[in-house]
């Protein structure tokens, strides 16, 4: 029987919080659905056993807040990621609903810690960095703040690459986190789509009516929606992430089958489910393969017809979509979404091309990620063509559209016709997927202040020109939840002492401790809260890697992809020098340092595997050499992921944001440490540049050349010869890599690496050494004096409210979508 608005189905009761309710339920959960005798029962049938009883909980206000936005008609977000990169979600979810405290409890009744509990869940890595994990803070904070939405992305079966370290080598290894099946996501029947691909598309003429374009696809597979929820804080909010996941639209070729190919009979099953199977190891630079423009038209059309199906259902006209929906493109990987809409507009639903133009414009944001032009997607023709033809023509209709406005409106000509431009003639012809979305959108944004006004100068300086005021910025925030609460519950309670809870809901209200940096006593205490977290980081350490290393020294981390504009290698060649000083003065008075890494290269990015192989050479030698003792360790945490950053964020007295100015578009890694207390070192890049206004200029340490200087050496081809001549600690640091030091049984490994330097130095490694060197030997003296450096780690904490992702998504919400609580 379905529901009617006479008489409305029934639901079950709400779900109990009380502890005797839960740990009744647990068990309940251990018998019925897992099968379990609670004596049988393993650690992970208790993880399991758990999550569900949580889930329960979740379902009551998940429905709750279903109906709520059904029924009010308010707009909808529809955030269209190829990456979320969520991480674990139960204490996420615990956190949210407010209870820990009962399940810790409950489980305590049966010997079972829910930390231990916790630990076990798989990390769900749908992405590979920080485009990914902001995705995911978005997805929280839009719940937390009351922004209706869904999350739109691919349900990937190995997400992003679980690495080992073999040899000082980083090895790739398959990720399997749907290994033992996923409690959190439901299969969504109801919610599938055909995608088709090829074909022709014809051109049909019926008397009275224009003609008409028929796409008939070679190919079709399905596209089923897997639902996982997103807890807003105190689960007054839950959103949905809607993943698609890819099938044939036969399972299998029963006549192939019955006349023996039995391998035959599966190939249309398995190419369908290849396009869903691997998260691309892609960060920043394009990976180029045909599988990957499927991936994205798979999810942009699955998700796009979701959208259009859904409005229809609660709105009955396709004319109010740009009222009641906001689609926002994150990345240029969803951006064939503008050519996807404008056919399902114009072909399926038989809106007029310039009415579908207008609706797609007004419906459609997009935000950029990165500068870096080998990342701004770009197709052969000859590929596109194959794969969706219908929307290379749609594609070639727009852009005479937009050519014709820039020439007759605005007067462009020439070069700057190329520039704006969607298909790039110059390298065999290619589709621009930047320019695409940039056209499609009403507004586009950068991640920070410096990244936005790069943007306009840079690679849309022409697309700029003609829509003078389409680029607006919107500065990357991160979840306080999961960023303080979660990974930090030790500091959040030292907070909550000091000034009550109010900042718990409003997170600006974190400020109010800032004048606590002036008493003793609280600095005193924060200072233990940090010594506590960088215990455990050296406990994991120790597990992990057998190494020991002394929570008293400086924790210097550098976390993050392995890329060379974000410069490990700079961090890599000061902690040689440092080596070298120490071994050449051991009399004096050093600060002993530990510098950590972790982070992930592309699997095909040969640089930044060597940058990873260096560290841990360099690891190697330092850490087995006496003469250095407890005074310099190095360490190469493998397998980065969010739940080992939710162990070092905490950890850090050091945050490394030392990308060379202009490439790094914002970082949000940086925003994490800082609110944790870290005193960050950094270049005049991203985000660092509003933070040092937020934190201070007196408690954060900027050194090296800001984004004009760089381009400005780079338009004069620098090279690093003359300085490294110039400066010995450098030279001896670089000679010291480039002879063998520490690669002995292949002392030409790094010949490469260092030769670059020498002769281009492109990244500005040697440029900014100097100043890099002596803002840490400012950070040694520092930290020598206790209070002083605790004391400018209470106002980073204290001054990094701005920094939230509510804050954020308040902003996106109120520019860019019209939706959420302030829309009218
Ligand atoms: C990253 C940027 O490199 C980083 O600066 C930024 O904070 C983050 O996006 C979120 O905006 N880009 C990527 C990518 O992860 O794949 O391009």
């Amino acid at each position: 029987m379905s529901a009617t608005t006479e008489m409305e189905a029934p639901v079950p009761e709400p779900r109990s919080n009380d502890i005797d309710a839960l740990a009744k339920q647990i068990l309940e959960k251990m018998t019925y659905s897992i099968g379990k005798h609670p004596d049988e029962a393993r650690k992970y049938d208790w993880l399991r056993a758990t999550t569900l009883v949580v889930r329960d909980r979740i379902m009551d206000r998940w429905f709750e807040s279903g109906k709520r936005i059904e029924q009010s008609g308010d707009k909808e977000v529809c955030y269209l990621s190829m990456e979320f990169l969520i991480g674990r979600l139960l204490r996420d979810s615990i956190n949210n609903l407010q209870l820990t405290q009962p399940i810790t409890e409950a489980l305590a009744r049966y010997g079972v810690q829910l930390d231990m509990v916790e630990l076990l869940e798989p990390d769900a890595a749908l992405g590979n960095g920080g485009l990914g994990r902001l995705a995911a803070c978005f997805m929280e904070s839009m719940a937390s703040t009351g922004v209706p939405g869904y999350g739109y992305g691919i349900r990937y079966v190995h997400g992003f690459f679980r690495q080992e370290v073999s040899d000082g080598e980083q090895v790739e290894l398959p990720e399997t986190w749907l290994v033992h099946g996923n409690p959190w996501e439901f299969e969504r029947r109801d919610a599938a789509f055909e995608i088709g691909f090829g074909g022709t598309v014809n051109t049909i003429h019926e008397t009275g009516k224009p003609p008409r374009q028929v796409w008939r696809p070679a190919e079709r597979v399905l596209a089923v929606a897997f639902d996982t929820p997103m807890v807003g804080w105190r689960g007054k909010q839950i959103n949905t992430l809607r993943l698609w996941s890819a099938q044939a639209v036969d399972p299998i070729l029963l006549d192939a089958f019955n006349q023996g190919d039995h391998i035959g009979a599966l190939v249309e099953s398995n190419k369908a489910e290849a396009i869903t199977r691997v998260l691309y190891p892609a960060d920043s630079h394009q990976a180029g393969q045909e599988l990957r423009l499927r991936q994205e038209y798979f999810f942009s059309s699955a998700s796009l017809q979701d959208v259009i199906k859904r409005h229809l259902k609660r709105h009955g006209t396709i004319e109010t979509l740009a009222d009641k929906v906001a689609v926002q493109l994150n990345d240029t990987h969803p951006a064939v979404s503008i050519a996807e809409l404008m056919r399902l507009l114009v072909d399926i639903h038989g809106v007029p091309w310039a009415k579908a133009w207008e609706i797609t414009r007004a419906t459609c944001g997009y935000t950029n990620h990165t500068l870096l032009p080998e990342a701004l997607e770009h197709w052969p023709i000859h590929l596109f063509e194959r794969l969706l033809p219908r929307q290379m023509q749609i594609i070639y209709t727009i852009n005479a559209e937009i050519i014709r406005y820039a020439a007759q409106e605005k007067g462009f000509e020439g070069s700057e016709i190329s520039a704006i431009s969607l298909i790039d003639e110059g390298n065999g012809r290619r589709v621009r997927m930047g320019q695409l979305a940039f056209v499609g959108a009403h507004a586009v944004n950068g991640v920070s202040a410096l990244h936005s006004d790069l943007m306009k100068e840079t690679v849309f300086q022409s697309l700029h020109k003609l829509y003078p005021d389409r680029i607006q910025n919107k500065t990357n925030g991160v979840t306080p939840r999961r960023w303080l609460m979660e990974c930090n519950p030790e500091l959040t309670n030292l907070v909550r002492e000091a000034i009550g809870p109010e900042f718990l809901d409003d997170i600006e209200r974190i400020k109010e401790i800032d004048t606590l940096a002036e008493d003793a006593g609280f600095v005193e205490k924060f200072g233990a809260v940090k010594r506590r977290k960088k215990a455990q980081l050296a406990h994991l350490i120790s597990e992990r890697m057998a190494l020991q290393v002394d929570p008293d020294a400086i924790f210097d981390i550098q976390v993050k992809r392995i890329h060379e504009y974000k410069r490990q290698l700079l961090n890599i060649i000061e902690a040689v020098a440092l080596y070298d000083q120490i071994r050449s003065h051991p009399e004096l008075n050093w600060t002993p340092r530990v510098k950590i890494f972790a982070g992930k290269a592309a699997p095909s990015y040969a640089q930044a595997k060597e940058i990873i192989r260096l560290a841990n050479d360099v690891a190697r030698l330092i850490n087995s050499d006496p003469v250095v003792r407890d005074l310099l360790k190095v360490v190469f945490i493998p397998n980065y992921n969010v739940s080992l950053a939710e162990i070092i964020m905490p950890a850090a007295d050091l945050s490394e944001q030392i990308s060379t100015a202009g490439l790094e578009a914002s970082g949000t890694g940086n925003m994490k440490f800082a609110l944790n207390g870290a005193l960050t070192i950094g270049t005049l890049d991203g985000a660092n540049v509003e933070m040092k206004d937020h934190i201070g200029d007196d408690n954060i340490f900027i050194f090296g050349l800001t984004a004009p200087q760089v381009a400005a050496r780079r338009a004069q081809a620098h090279s690093g010869r003359s300085i490294i001549e110039e400066t010995p600690i450098l030279r001896e640091a670089l000679h010291a890599i480039s002879s063998g030091l520490f690669s002995p049984e292949e002392p030409a490994r790094y010949h490469g690496l260092i030769s670059n330097l020498y002769n281009n130095d492109w990244w500005m490694i040697c440029a900014d050494f100097q100043a890099y060197w002596e803002t840490q030997r400012k950070l040694d003296e520092l930290y020598r004096k206790p209070k002083q450096w605790q004391k400018k780690a209470v106002h980073n904490t204290a001054r990094m409210s701005w920094f939230s992702s509510d804050r954020s998504i308040r902003e996106y919400a109120k520019d860019i979508w019209q939706a959420g609580p302030g829309a009218a």
